[in-house]
């Protein structure tokens, strides 16, 4: 029996990818890109494409797990750990679901009892994006619950906060026009790495005369392969986009109906560009004050251009401002009317389901809290574990997420997770970095395994995930689990006992009422037969658009154009209805509400640079998915773990050489890495990646250095903005 089955990729990525996966006899035996999604195109990134060995690694999760009573919370040490391996886990024994349910169910009870169920935190991020894994049963498990909720900040609240403040949707320019741009900036993201299906159509635009601008502190391949690259100072992007505006509106190479109809502030804007000449914003970002009026002056006469900006320019204390500065660009080159313009954070704004219908918020209201319970932030676990009280947390699920590698603080973290007092349960799909502090392992499904409904930040096509094989052993999904959980909770509401269809069919349905318009007439039946659907955007063929589309590019190439997303051509959806170059939100918030440049406490500008002199990127690996991946033996040869990559004008003064083991550390940490002297990074500057502690050789992680210091806006993470310092270890 041979069959192929439709799913999409929910990892933590701009792309989500359609997937075809060959199953034969109840085995997945091939998987592949669907190539007639049009994003995807048919290819998968390198790591997907090793997904069987993923499936089917000898190290999954299988069944469920206890730690035993002679093994204290911790990795293991360095003998046992020697004797082990990552599928045979001595410290921990098997037993049955009923078990491991029975024990949850009444650990929770009681804690609930002695301290309130807000002492209970739900700990989750990326694991899957599938709509249902991410955010569904598991949501109203907690919600009725009364536990604690958790703020999700730690990777796109900020730049999402910013952008509304800006743009009033998260929307952006769909991938396939970039094919049409002539200047394409890639600004703080990887593309080469993170974002791999935008490339193709870089490359189309290059091969029609587009160049290519990457500004990034780290030569990435992208920035290798760009007509133009601009290393920057980590954390001053905002002075950057300050800067360009002062150049094109002092020049008066804005587009003055555009701002005219659809923006608001646009005077105090150019009140404020004013003191950001080209030659003080040389000064806070490195780039000579030449670079920065050329770039101006591209950006704004060269058209169509487009802008991609990532999410790298966020992860520091400037984060907010550096996306809303940016952001502004566009509305005032008008170029968010072109097709090939505007610029991309994110498309999420596109996907507006039924998220009331799937999350129950109101179900706060039945627990025995009888109120909404409090929030923590989930990139200050380090603080919570250790400090929070009234009640303290006592226990804690964690499921699609491996705090113990990806978190801040991390030895913070780890005192906060080695709390004898506190209960842990971990639901995962391997033995990762988290896992040696759980008390209980609960076996997860790969998306393979389960079915779920995938949306995108990457592109405007909606997909259902269907189920190609068995579970694995005992594994079960994370709908699975909060279902089986509420029962023995007790939890009797009807939304209980809903079916993955049953969820997907109410997320859909949101269309009915107005919150989904995008959505409307997309249903489970026609995903299942259609795989992808793209969204019902508004702006199709026959409207102004087309009709701008045909002036731009002729009437031949309409048919193709006619149904291009222009998402703020004609304005914007904030409560003034104009791009908001000024923010009276912000204003409240007691932020610039323009946007405003001050250095960031941890970084070449600041004081403390006189203890730790270089700024550090903790960055993500090109060939893992944040920690995920980096235990796949086939995935890992693609990557070279534990490095420091320096440039030779810092390692020189300091005795180091290519290859030597070097101390890298700071107040909260220190870390042993090899050194790589080879351009990557510039003076001033070190760079390294994430990835498991326990697979590093003396069982850190790069998270020992960076701190739980929030940015500007939405409480977000400062993993870009760490100082350091390095030396031989000889
Ligand atoms: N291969 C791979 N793909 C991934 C991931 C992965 O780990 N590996 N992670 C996924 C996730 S969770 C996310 S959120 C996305 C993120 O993908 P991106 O949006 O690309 O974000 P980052 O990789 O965090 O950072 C992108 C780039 O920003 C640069 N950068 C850092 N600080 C600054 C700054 O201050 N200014 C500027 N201009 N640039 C800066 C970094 O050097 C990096 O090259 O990728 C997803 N895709
Ligand atoms: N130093 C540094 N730290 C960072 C970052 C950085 O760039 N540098 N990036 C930050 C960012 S942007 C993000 S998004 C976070 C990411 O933080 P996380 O979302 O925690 O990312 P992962 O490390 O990929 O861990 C996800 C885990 O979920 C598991 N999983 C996958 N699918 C399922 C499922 O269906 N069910 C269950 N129960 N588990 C599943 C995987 O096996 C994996 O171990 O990390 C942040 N941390
Ligand atoms: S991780 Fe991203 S690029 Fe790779 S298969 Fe998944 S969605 Fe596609
Ligand atoms: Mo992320």
């Amino acid at each position: 029996m041979r069959k192929t089955v439709h799913a999409a990729c929910p990892h933590d990525c701009p792309d989500a990818c359609g997937v075809l996966i060959t199953v034969e006899d109840g085995r997945a035996v091939k998987v592949q890109g669907d190539p007639a999604h049009p994003v995807t195109r048919g290819f998968l990134c390198a790591k997907v494409a090793k997904y069987l060995d993923r499936v089917y690694s000898p190290d999954r999760v299988l069944y469920p797990m206890r730690r035993k009573k002679s093994f204290g919370k911790g990795p293991l040490d360095s003998e046992t750990r020697h004797a082990a391996s990552l599928h045979n886990q001595p410290a921990f024994e098997r037993i049955t679901w009923d078990v491991a349910l029975d024990e949850i169910s009444s650990r929770f009870r009681s804690i609930a009892a002695e301290f309130g169920p807000e002492a209970i935190l739900p700990y989750s991020y990326g694991g899957t994006l599938g709509a249902l894994g991410n955010a569904s049963m598991d949501r109203r498990f907690f919600h009725r619950l009364g536990a604690s909720q958790l703020d999700r900040t730690i990777c796109s609240e900020t730049g999402g906060q910013a952008l509304l403040s800006v743009l009033g949707r998260k929307l952006g320019t769909e991938p396939e026009q970039f094919r049409h741009s002539k200047l394409i900036i890639a600004w703080g993201i990887n593309v080469h790495g993170n974002n791999v299906h935008l490339w193709p159509f870089i490359e189309e635009a290059r091969r029609d005369g587009a160049r290519l601008v990457v500004i990034d502190p780290y030569r990435t391949r992208t920035a290798r392969h760009a007509d133009w690259y601009l290393p920057i100072h980590p954390g001053t992007d905002v002075a950057l986009a300050l800067g360009m505006m002062h150049v094109i509106i002092g020049e008066d190479l804005y587009d003055h109906d555009f701002v005219e109809r659809h923006t608001l502030g646009f005077l105090q804007l150019r009140e404020k560009v004013r003191e950001y000449t080209p030659e003080r914003v040389a000064a806070w970002t490195g780039i000579a004050a030449a670079d920065i009026v050329k770039l101006a002056r591209d950006y704004a006469t060269v058209r169509p251009a487009a802008i991609r900006m990532g999410y790298g320019l966020q992860r520091c204390d400037t984060g907010g401002m550096n996306v809303r500065a940016i952001t502004m660009l566009p509305c005032i080159t008008g170029s968010w009317k072109e097709v090939g313009g505007g610029l991309q954070l994110t498309t999420s704004g596109g996907f507006a389901t039924d998220e009331d219908a799937l999350k129950r918020k109101d179900l706060m209201r039945q627990s025995p809290l009888g109120r909404d319970a409090r929030i923590v932030n989930m990139s200050e676990l380090a603080s919570a574990l250790n400090t929070l009280d009234d009640p303290p947390i006592k226990a804690m699920f964690v499921y699609n997420s491996n705090p113990a590698a990806i978190a801040p603080d991390h030895n913070q973290v780890i005192r906060g997770l080695m709390r004898p007092d506190l209960f842990t349960v971990v639901h995962e799909q391997f033995f990762t970095d988290t896992t040696d502090y759980a008390d209980i392992v609960l076996p997860a499904t790969t998306f393979f395994e389960h079915k779920d409904l995938q949306k995108a930040y990457g592109h405007y096509f909606i997909q259902v995930s269907n189920q190609a094989i068995d579970p694995l052993g005992e594994c079960r999904s994370n709908v699975d689990v909060f279902t089986a959980l509420a029962a023995r909770m007790g939890f009797t509401e009807e939304c209980f006992r809903d079916s993955v269809d049953d969820m997907i069919d109410a997320t859909l349905a949101g269309a009915k009422d107005d919150r989904a318009p995008w959505l409307e007439g997309i249903t489970r039946e026609r995903l299942e037969r259609e795989g992808h659907i793209r969204l019902n955007l508004p702006f199709h063929r026959g409207g102004e658009e087309t009709r701008r589309a045909e002036k731009q590019f002729g009437s031949s190439a309409v048919p193709q154009f006619g149904s291009y997303f222009l998402p703020f051509a004609n304005g914007f959806p904030t409560p003034s209805g104009k791009a908001e170059l000024y923010s009276e939100d912000l204003a409240a918030k007691g932020l610039d509400p323009v946007a405003t440049f001050t250095p960031p406490p941890e970084s070449r500008h600041a004081d403390a640079a006189r203890r730790f002199p270089l700024e550090m990127l903790a960055r993500k690996a090109d060939n893992y998915l944040n920690s995920t991946f980096c235990n796949i033996g086939s995935v890992q040869p693609m990557e070279e773990d534990g490095l420091l990559e320096i440039a030779a004008a810092d390692a020189t003064p300091r005795s180091i050489a290519e290859g030597d083991r070097v101390r890298v550390f700071n107040d909260r940490g220190s870390i042993t890495l090899t050194a790589r002297v080879n351009g990557t990074v510039q003076a001033g500057m070190v760079a390294a990646r994430l990835g498991w502690a326990k697979l590093a050789p003396e069982g850190q992680n790069i998270n020992v250095l960076t701190s739980e210091r929030l940015n500007d806006l939405g409480g977000g993470p400062t993993f870009y903005s760490c100082l350091v310092d390095v030396e031989k270890i000889s």
